[in-house]
């Protein structure tokens, strides 16, 4: 059995049906991560093909990321189950005509005898389309649920259908019971994102939850990558002629509100302190929420003669924004770490060129240290900050859910800072002249990113050039052997490590073993880890672990600190590279409206020609409705994601700096006018 015989078959059933080609694979992740797979926009199935000693053979169709337990399969089945365990390659080949790793309810075709019990999740059922293997793991059909039904029927396979709530229910109650390790991640990244993303946090030690929504508490492990962003970045902007300096974080009300329209559109995010001990303050005070207005009244002292230009000060601080949005630890929080940079020259070139430096800056932050593809743009109309000329932005796309998100921004204000708060100062001509500003601002939100994009089922991945400990040693001791021996080959080994510059730690606590480390380090991202029994001390080896790809290889000691070096490289390159493939499949041209949404559907972001013009803000608002609409429409979901209470209408991300040709009399894709550009759209954080 074959593709050639499954599309036969349908063909032959009058069944309709889409199949894509690919690399042979072997777990259901990894088809879940190929793009042809994914192009085809359906949810995947786990095949188990399993069997009973008395009732015989079971082929069980469920969601990718559900847990079964064999032992309470027969409770689940019933006809008489009593114990089931995997069939072996034989049978699944006499059985189904599948290969190895293709079991498939396609196969069905092949148990002319019925001997073959089919059994479906039905919330897999509930998928738009399931993707089949055709009996070969190279090729792969998507069928909607009623297309796989009727094929089943079609071969006399009635399936089974059993609900995902008792599935669970089965697999959690033996969780507990086998004392499933609770320290790991209980939600896959597919399944339920959010819940996901909370524990991958939490169980990695990276944040502690807070009493105060939209607060959360920095641990070492998350503050640590925070360091290594702010060390980065401040030795970049240090070498530009950038100082650091530090400006009060509470503001009067008089001078946060002087200038009204800056303010206008943000006021109800201002936190207040109107109270000292048990008395009101004379004045309420604000808490910054950005530092323009704390700052530019300084400025207009400072800044009088063209000698004192230009002025470049950065500062690291906290802000604070109480917004009522659904809070998400690093993404948007109500008090954030970040670094505003504040900036004013003589001339209009001189200014541009520090937005467009820093924006590299942002951009190799993201792409050098976190692993993170970006894409620079200019911000629209609508979307640029308000107060400025322009907005260019660095726009980054979380896979996993489909969505974009700002990653930074670097503004070019123009003198309209300049006028609002008078700085004016004499040049060499003696001429009054109000100088030209710039602003910028990274925060912790880079890191929500990282974690988003990387981290896996098994918890935190870390990008070596920003983990806190790249590589960890795990002794394995076995009982009968030589300590003495193993931790003194194992803290040799960290010495070395440690003195070719390696972030390496020992793990040699007496109180968990090897199993119980593996996972804690795993959960935590570390990108290394070195096993050390008593085999690789006879041989002068010692196993090495990849946390991203779960590769293993034996390394002789004699050349471990080159060959750690070299895997830290190539991994932090590869793990940009693999992101950098998953946005890029997700990067879709649409020049027509009626394939802008069912583009989005899929989790895509679109590239349109756009007109960009006076009317570009209405345009804008219009995709917006229009997009919502639409997606409610096809979908019959929520307007809002429930668990991350994201919108479903689209906006645009930027116009990209890198511009596809656009040909003569390109129409835009809204308006109908002609287009100008190309522009960026996605749904986003
Ligand atoms: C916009 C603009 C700008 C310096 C940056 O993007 C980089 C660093 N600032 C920030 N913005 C506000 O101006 C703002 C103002 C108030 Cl009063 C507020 F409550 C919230 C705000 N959010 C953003």
């Amino acid at each position: 059995m074959g593709v050639e015989d499954v599309k036969a078959a349908f063909e032959g059933l009058s069944i309709p049906w889409e199949c894509v080609e690919h690399n042979p694979i072997e777990k259901v992740e990894e088809g879940l991560e190929l793009d042809s797979i994914k192009s085809l926009g359906c949810s995947f199935a786990k095949n188990l093909f399993i069997k009973d000693k008395k009732a015989g053979f079971f082929l069980l169709v469920v969601t990718a990321d559900r847990k079964l337990d064999m032992k309470k399969l027969p409770g689940l089945l019933g006809k008489g189950t009593k114990e089931f365990r995997f069939a072996d390659e034989a049978a699944l080949k006499e059985k189904l005509g599948c290969g190895k790793g293709a079991a498939s309810p396609l196969g069905v075709m092949t148990d002319a005898a019925g001997e073959v019990t089919v059994v479906l999740d039905e919330e897999l059922m509930g998928a738009a389309k399931i993707g089949c293997h055709p009996c070969q793991n190279d090729h792969t059909l998507a069928l909607t649920p009623d297309q796989l039904k009727a094929f089943l029927a079609k071969y006399s396979h009635e399936p089974m259908l059993k609900a995902p709530a008792k599935i669970e229910e089965e697999a959690k109650v033996v969780g507990k019971k086998e004392g499933a390790d609770s320290k790991g991640l209980e939600y896959t990244k597919a399944g339920n994102f959010p819940n996901w993303y909370q524990q991958v946090i939490h169980k990695s030690e990276m944040i502690e939850f807070y009493d105060i929504s939209g607060c959360y508490i920095l641990r070492p492990w998350s503050f640590s990558l925070w360091e290594a962003i702010t060390e980065f970045f401040d030795g970049r902007i240090k070498k530009m002629g950038v100082k650091n300096c530090y400006f009060p974080m509470f503001v009067s009300e008089a001078k946060l509100n002087a200038e009204k329209d800056h303010v206008e559109g943000f006021a109800p995010e201002v936190a207040w302190v109107t109270r000292s001990g048990d008395g009101e303050l004379e004045q309420p005070i604000a808490i910054r929420p950005t530092s323009e207005t704390i700052m530019y009244p300084a400025y207009a002292c400072w800044i009088r003669s063209h000698r004192d230009l230009p002025l470049l000060l950065n500062q690291w601080c906290s802000v604070v924004r109480w917004e009522f949005k659904h809070p998400t630890p690093f993404l948007r929080t109500r008090e954030f770490l970040w670094q505003e940079g504040h900036t004013a020259h003589g001339s209009y070139e001189e200014a541009d060129k520090m937005v467009m430096d820093i924006l590299g800056h942002y951009k190799a932050i993201y792409e050098e240290l976190l692993a993170v593809p970006v894409i620079k743009g200019y911000k629209t109309e609508k979307e640029k900050f308000a107060g400025g000329f322009r907005t260019t932005t660095v726009e980054a796309y979380v896979p996993a859910t489909g969505r974009a998100i700002q990653g930074a921004t670097s503004h070019n204000l123009g003198k309209n800072f300049g006028k609002m708060f008078k700085i004016e100062y004499e040049d060499k001509q003696g001429q009054k002249q109000i100088p030209w500003q710039t602003s910028w601002g990274f925060t912790t939100r880079s890191i929500g990113v990282m974690v988003m994009v990387h981290s896996d089922d098994t918890g935190l991945v870390l990008p070596p050039r920003v983990a806190p400990i790249q590589v960890v040693i795990v002794p394995i001791v076995m009982s009968g052997m030589n300590l003495d021996t193993l931790s003194g080959a194992a803290s040799d080994l960290a010495s070395q490590l440690r003195a070719s510059g390696v972030r390496v730690e020992l793990d040699d606590r007496d109180n968990y073993n090897p199993g119980w480390k593996y996972n804690y380090w795993e959960l935590k991202g570390v990108p290394l880890r070195l096993e050390l029994g008593p085999k690789d001390l006879e041989k002068r080896q010692v196993r090495v672990v990849r946390r991203d790809t779960n590769a293993k290889l034996d390394v002789p000691w004699s050349v471990l600190p080159q060959q750690i070096a070299l895997l830290l490289v190539q991994m932090q390159h590869e793990m940009l590279e693999r992101a950098t493939a998953l946005r890029d499949a997700a990067l879709k041209t649409v020049v027509e409206w009626k394939d802008f949404v069912p583009t989005l559907q899929l989790g895509h972001m679109a590239l349109t020609p756009f007109c960009n013009d006076e009317e570009a803000t209405h345009f804008e608002e219009l995709v917006k409705e229009k997009s919502k609409a639409e997606a409610l429409a096809a979908s019959g979901a929520e307007a809002e994601d429930a668990r991350t209470s994201t919108s479903v209408a689209a906006k645009t991300l930027c116009i990209p700096f890198e511009q596809p040709p656009l040909p003569e009399g390109t129409k835009c894709f809204i308006s109908g006018k002609l287009a100008t550009c190309w522009v960026l759209w996605g749904r986003s954080y």
